[in-house]
């Protein structure tokens, strides 16, 4: 018989080998009991028809889904339950959701990441980075940037995989097993050999991009094999195994102007500095439309969006040239 190391047998020793504390276990513990939930209500959602939309329209004005609505509620209340979270952005609240003074952690949480895949029943992400409140300090503030985050994951649902990265000490992976424990810890580092490396990025949107997105789309397409599926923790999830780049690009030449997107569209404390948190503790990086590190953008509003390249650094280095021409 094989016996694989648990998720939680990896955190009691990283806890103990970095003299941390136990609150940091009880946060993650909350997280991946929510996962768990999460998981087993899509799995069987379609059975009790969850997945139909619930008439209402999120911040971003998106339909919400019921799923969504679900893995909101059961996400905020395993993060009431651990008594360690002060409070949570989610991309399901237009306001900051207070959970509990004493806590220890800000959260940032998208429950339920790329919902035109739940009609179908296809991957979407659980995607969270959290924070720690400054304890000795006056200030706790919640607008956080990516490079404050001492960890950042993503539960791609329902496929029983769980990355994350945890601040200096790498990006690891997690597969479910049989008793739904996660199991077997395996360090992940983007491979250096351009040789299998991918692009990700709608390409539907691409006469929208700027000149030089397009151009650099152009002179590189030819040499890399290119993959979407519309949910980022799904695409990233590949871009981390295989190298290569994943972008959503600003959209800067719509035909119709209304509907050009020039911060990008990703939301950055949920979505852009979670992926870029775990890609740089695996040995690559992320930018902006800018050319600027995703980790350095200092938040200013809770919802803030971001365009994103993120993935192998030579990639990232050469469209951040492109970007700053
Ligand atoms: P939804 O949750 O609204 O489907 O958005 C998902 C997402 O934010 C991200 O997960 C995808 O990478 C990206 O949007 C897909 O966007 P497009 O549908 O425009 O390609």
């Amino acid at each position: 018989m094989q016996f694989e190391e648990t998720v939680m047998g990896f955190f009691l020793n990283h806890q103990e080998k970095h003299h941390r504390t136990y609150h940091f276990l009880i946060l993650m513990d909350a997280l991946i009991s929510a996962a768990k939930h999460i998981e087993h209500y899509y799995l069987t959602g379609t059975l009790k028809g969850n997945i139909g939309l619930t008439g209402n329209v999120n911040v971003h004005g998106d339909d919400v889904l019921q799923m969504d609505q679900i893995a909101q509620e059961i996400t905020v209340h395993y993060l009431r339950s651990s008594g360690r979270v002060i409070h949570a952005i989610s991309e399901e609240s237009d306001e900051i959701v207070p959970i509990n003074e004493d806590g220890r952690y800000f959260v940032y949480f998208d429950p339920l990441d790329g919902s035109s895949n739940v009609p179908h029943g296809l991957p979407v992400g659980f995607m969270f980075g959290i924070a720690k409140r400054n304890l000795d300090g006056h200030e706790d503030y919640h607008l956080r940037a990516g490079r404050d985050y001492i960890a950042a994951g993503m539960f791609v649902i329902p496929t029983g995989t769980f990355t994350l990265a945890l601040k200096d000490a790498g990006t690891w992976r997690f597969h479910i097993d049989e008793t739904m424990e996660f199991v077997r810890p395996t360090r992940m580092m983007l491979p250096e050999n351009p040789k299998g490396w991918e692009l990700s990025f709608n390409s539907a949107n691409r006469p929208t991009y700027s000149k030089a997105v397009q151009s650099w789309i152009a002179r590189n397409e030819t040499k890399y094999a290119f993959r979407y599926i519309g949910a980022l923790a799904a695409d990233f999830h590949r871009t981390l195994s295989t190298g290569g780049m994943f972008m959503y690009p600003a959209i800067v030449n719509h035909p119709d102007p209304k509907k050009n997107r020039p911060q990008g569209k990703l939301r950055l404390m949920y979505e852009a500095a979670v992926v870029s948190f775990i890609c740089h503790e695996a040995g690559g990086n992320g930018v902006d439309e800018t050319g600027s590190p995703v980790l350095d953008v200092q938040p200013r509003d809770l919802h803030q969006r971001s365009a994103l390249y993120v993935g192998s650094k030579p990639l990232v280095d050469d469209i951040t040239r492109s970007l700053k021409s």
